[in-house]
């Protein structure tokens, strides 16, 4: 065969090479993870362009329990207070460790997996946060003694953290849609590090720790164990001290897919400051848009929402008062916890017999606001 010929039957193969997927991902930004999936990729670009005109809604362990109910088929506080389900599923892996087969709330990781499918299948977006144990005393996360350093590598822990990673990736790559594909999730890691609640927190790990820790679990989980349906959202605690160490321990753009914060202090007194956590939303939304990437409230809330009209009055006026704020793309309130098991009013959400469901639907039927039954496609770049 000729020189020519060759070049011809080379190009042919490369066309005839280039999957769908491919094609269908080629004029898409990429999120870090440059080999991520095509319904990784599409999730990417369309929240991305969704967040210009809406913010969408979503709820802590929303399908596994509620206030007053506990792994009931089809139920949803959110949904029996405002008519839809959340557009973004929060779940929680704290204990996935041992052998347990319970997350530290006592929700089955088994059906957590089916719940997670279920969302995805009705067009939602599952976010999945990690309260990790502590890899040394082998406490909770809130075991403040600093742990980060023993899990890195050459730590007395490494071996033991990656069994960890290995269990989420496996958790991970049995999270597969109606046609057999990866479910997208929403991976925020190591939360609040600017707070010093949890063994990664700011007086227990030094910057390089921290930014080691995360790029290691990065590039862990994408080079060695081949997971591929992750987008990557760090989120700082941001009360006003600790707000202002946003970028200090930022693992870097290659890093990072989500700018996200997570914000109770606002709502904490009846002097809430709404301006200040506006303006720290527009900076984010500000800030993503320069890098080309995505913010979020990733978790906020009115502890068993004590002002009735707290979504309407608190939470959208601090997406609202300063306009930028409405470039973030989502807001995520905290888990609705099961009175009868844990005794105690730690619920973020309406539930239908609380006063703030009507003010929860009027929230929900905000041009602005999106819930589960107003979402586009997120899967699809068509
Ligand atoms: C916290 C509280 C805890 C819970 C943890 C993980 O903020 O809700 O009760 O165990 O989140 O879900």
């Amino acid at each position: 065969m000729t020189h020519f010929n060759l070049s011809i039957l080379f190009i042919l193969i490369s066309i005839l090479g280039c999957s769908s997927s491919q094609e269908e991902t080629k004029n898409a930004d990429l999120p870090i993870d440059k080999d991520a999936t095509t319904e990784t990729v599409a999730l990417y670009n369309n929240l991305k362009n969704l967040a210009q005109d809406h913010v969408l809604y979503g709820h802590q362990d929303d399908l596994a329990y509620g206030y007053s109910w506990w792994a009931e088929e089809g139920r949803s506080d959110v949904k029996e207070s405002t008519g839809s389900y959340p557009a973004v599923y929060g779940w929680e892996l704290g204990d996935l460790r041992q052998d347990v087969d319970t997350n530290l709330d006592g929700v089955n990781f088994e059906q957590m997996k089916e719940w997670i499918k279920e969302g995805y299948n009705r067009g939602g977006i599952i976010t999945i946060a990690w309260h990790m144990n502590h890899p040394v005393t082998d406490g909770d996360s809130w075991d403040t003694t600093p742990g980060v350093a023993a899990v890195l590598p050459g730590g007395a822990e490494h071996e033991k953290f990656k069994t960890w990673l290995d269990k989420f990736a496996v958790f991970t790559q049995d999270l597969k849609g109606e046609g057999g594909e990866l479910i997208p999730v929403i991976f925020r890691p190591y939360h609040e590090h600017t707070g010093s609640w949890f063994w990664w927190g700011d007086e227990q790990t030094t910057v390089e720790e921290y930014v080691t820790l995360w790029r290691f679990t990065v590039d862990y989980l994408t080079q060695e164990r081949n997971v591929h349906n992750l987008l990557y959202a760090y989120s700082p605690d941001g009360s006003p001290s600790r707000f202002q160490k946003y970028m200090e321990k930022y693992p870097g753009d290659d890093y990072v897919d989500i700018l996200g914060v997570d914000d109770y202090g606002t709502f904490m007194s009846e002097e809430t400051d709404l301006e200040f956590l506006s303006n720290n939303l527009a900076w984010l939304a500000q800030k993503a848009e320069e890098k080309n990437k995505i913010a979020a409230l990733a978790e906020t809330g009115l502890e068993a929402l004590t002002r009735q009209n707290w979504f309407t009055e608190e939470l959208y006026t601090a997406l609202t008062m300063n306009p930028e704020a409405k470039g973030i793309a989502y807001v995520l309130t905290w888990r609705n916890a099961n009175y009868e098991k844990e005794q105690r009013d730690h619920f973020y959400a309406a539930h239908p017999d609380h006063p703030s469901a009507s003010d929860m639907t009027e929230f929900r039927n905000k041009e602005l606001i999106l819930f589960e039954d107003e979402l586009p496609n997120l899967y699809s770049l068509e």
